[in-house]
């Protein structure tokens, strides 16, 4: 163990000088998009905290009271992702979560910041809080990624907790669902699904995080998007973030977060890149299995502050926090009813 120790301190010294090389250079915020976004800025002011679903509510009230109390920006998404994480009424996140279909709950989280480090973890087991498991592999390992019975084992050299996530009422769902066996899942349920949290500090800077119990009664082993920096989080310091909520395999398919920031970097405002990147999901799934039950949805920002949100089916809402409308939910446009 002091071996293993050892190991991480060594490495996380690496990651101060991988770090440092990611570090973008200084450039005017505006540099690249303010003279061809043609859509008003709705919000220039800072901070901004905006989160999927409605869950996101509690998450960005704690994460704007800890930016306004000046605590460092991946603390303060961390305090407000471990809300919904350790609710067990939120039943596809962290504790409480829908389990797969051996009746395991396991977990997928990531964070990432605006100097382009990233921490992840995926298919965490018996952890309540892989949000702050994520934030440790970023900040105290050479690496971006850890899995499974790795990242437990990381999780408890770190000083996590074991702990059975399986709540009686997931426990109860779950053995319903057996009688069945139907893998179809269902997003929007109860408007609570992954959380992925979008963040422009009171510097300017975006980070963004997000964390989930995935997909209900996935196969075991089975890994979504959220954990996947490029696929359910992706951001560029100098263009803008983007975070994806629904169908794991349509968006990892696609790249679909990194694609959105890409259309910003190209002068797309976050509304127009949004939603052609969901009709890009669209158009690739038409034919395919998942077209049935396929969801998807996206909100990102750029450096203006400028927000959105867009999603394949309707249904889809996030919860935006700043100084001039407060903490609210607004809805997502969308290209299809469900049942279209
Ligand atoms: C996943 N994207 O694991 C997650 C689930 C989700 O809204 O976001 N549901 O595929």
């Amino acid at each position: 163990m002091t071996d293993r120790r050892n190991f991480i301190k060594k490495a996380a010294l690496g990651t101060i000088g991988i770090s440092s090389g990611l570090t973008c250079k200084k450039r005017d915020k505006n540099e690249n998009i303010s003279a061809i976004n043609t859509i008003a800025v709705k919000n220039s002011k800072k901070p901004l905290v905006i989160s999927t679903w409605n869950h996101g509510l509690p998450a960005n009230a704690e994460t704007w009271k800890q930016l306004k109390n000046g605590k460092p920006t991946l603390d303060a998404i961390e305090a407000g992702l471990r809300i919904p994480e350790g609710d067990p009424k939120v039943r596809s996140v962290g504790y409480g979560g829908f389990p797969d279909r051996e009746g395991k709950v396991t977990l997928d989280a990531c964070i990432m910041d605006y100097n382009s480090n990233c921490g992840s973890v995926s298919f965490l087991q018996n952890i309540k809080h892989p949000i702050s498991v994520a934030k440790r592999v970023l900040q105290n390992t050479p690496h971006v990624m850890l899995s499974g019975e790795g990242a437990l084992q990381f999780a408890l050299s770190e000083g996590f907790k074991e702990e059975n996530l399986l709540t009686p009422d997931a426990e109860k769902d779950w053995k319903k669902w057996l009688i069945e066996s139907k893998y179809k899942p269902v997003i929007n349920i109860e408007n609570h699904d992954t959380i992925s949290m979008l963040v422009i500090d009171q510097e300017g800077n975006i980070s963004g995080a997000s964390t989930t119990s995935g997909a209900a009664w996935k196969m075991h082993g089975r890994v979504g998007d959220s954990p996947i920096i490029g696929a359910g989080l992706f951001l560029d310091n100098q263009v803008g973030a983007a975070a994806a909520t629904g169908l794991g395999e349509a968006v990892i398919r696609t790249a679909g977060s990194a694609m959105v920031v890409e259309l910003m970097r190209q002068g797309k405002s976050p509304a127009q890149a949004c939603k052609l990147i969901v009709e890009r999901i669209y158009d690739k799934h038409k034919n395919h299995n998942d077209i049935e039950y396929l969801q998807v949805g996206f909100i990102a920002v750029n450096k203006n502050g400028e927000y959105s949100g867009y999603s394949l089916r309707s249904g889809f809402n996030y919860a935006v926090f700043d100084d001039d409308n407060g903490n609210r939910m607004e809805d997502a446009q969308f290209k299809l009813k469900w049942k279209d």
